[in-house]
């Protein structure tokens, strides 16, 4: 447990957050594709490796969430992304959940598999050089969703991921994420993420999972994408923090993730949530937010790799400077 907990705290490091750059085939070649690049292994391969070796990262990074493609992929000049990572100081994550599927009997809603199997796999994203993981939980919220038994089955998988993953050394990141689709309210998020945080929380505490050697990485509460109104970023923080004080204090941290908010804005509400007086700090693990800029700005073109990284390291840099900000703040 204390290799977790060690980890956990390098993942959280003052001022520093984690890149989600693990999205799965499917994702990441549709994005690609939408971005001018074609779809292929190898496009994929070069855009993770324009993000891993962006200059300076690991001064506003902790770590990297890969998929299993990238994990067993290597940078251009042979080393595997791993290796390459860990050589600049970055942790190498995996996430280990095979997506969310229909589930039986919920019509409409989806239950995140990736279990069976999963102690052998971890054991082998360990001598990949993996040391941290994650596993992401989807709600939608429609005025009869999500369910109880959604709400169940999720948290009841993901407690069982996040146990295998301690007992294998892996930091679980556990992301129950409540998307932004639709048109509900912000209070009707927030119903609804603290129903979801509840289940999780009684389930990973049935499997006795260490919450110091875990990572927590939740939505904030906004309104639905097709909201008319926008909450600001003081009212983000103040209803998010409300749902988060629920959790143990000895929980290891609390990274968010961006959830389709445009990069400012939720750069703008990281930087509010530095004001809450919290136990566990509160950083950032964001993809589209980090990742989307740089994917604009290269398009595939090698004479714009440079602009790639340095649209990338600009969101690192904001954010990062966001999370550092609560230092000052609690000097105050
Ligand atoms: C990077 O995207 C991750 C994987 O997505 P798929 O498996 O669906 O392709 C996703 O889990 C991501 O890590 C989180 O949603 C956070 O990313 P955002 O973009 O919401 O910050």
């Amino acid at each position: 447990m204390r290799t977790c907990r060690d980890i956990a705290t390098q993942l959280l490091a003052p001022g520093k957050g984690i890149l989600a750059a693990d999205e799965s085939i499917g994702t990441m070649s549709a994005r690609l594709v939408k971005a001018g690049v074609e779809g292929t292994a190898e496009n994929r391969r070069a855009y993770r490796e324009l993000l891993a070796t962006t200059p300076d990262l690991a001064d506003g990074v902790s770590g990297i969430i890969l998929c299993d493609e990238t994990l067993n992929q290597r940078c251009g000049d042979s080393i595997p992304f791993a290796e390459a990572l860990r050589a600049v100081g970055i942790l190498p994550g995996i996430k280990v959940d095979t997506g969310a599927k229909a589930c039986p009997g919920l019509p409409g809603e989806t239950v995140t598999e990736g279990l069976d199997g999963l102690p052998a796999r971890l054991a082998h994203y360990v001598e990949l050089g993996a040391r941290f993981a994650k596993w992401r939980a989807v709600y939608t919220i429609t005025d009869s969703t999500p369910t109880p038994g959604a709400i169940a089955v999720n948290a009841s998988a993901l407690a069982r991921y996040a146990a295998a993953c301690q007992e294998a050394g892996l930091v679980p990141i556990v992301e129950p994420e409540v998307v932004m689709n639709g048109n509900h309210s912000q209070l009707r998020c927030a119903e609804i993420t603290a129903a979801v945080h509840a289940e999780v929380r009684a389930a990973l505490a049935l499997l006795d999972v260490d919450p110091a050697g875990m990572v927590l990485k939740p939505n904030m509460i906004v309104e639905g994408a097709d909201h008319p109104t926008r909450a600001v970023p003081a009212d983000v923080a103040a209803v998010t923090g409300k749902v988060l004080q629920a959790w143990p204090d000895d929980l290891a941290g609390v990274a968010f993730l961006s959830g389709g908010q445009e990069p400012e804005r939720a750069t703008a509400n990281l930087a509010a949530l530095q004001h809450l007086r919290t136990p566990w700090p509160l950083t950032f693990s964001f993809g589209r937010a980090l990742v989307t800029p740089a994917l604009l700005a290269w398009r595939g073109h090698a004479d714009r790799y440079a602009d790639g990284q340095a649209a990338l390291a600009e969101r690192v840099r904001a954010n990062a400077a966001a999370v550092r900000s609560r230092t000052e703040l609690q000097r105050t």
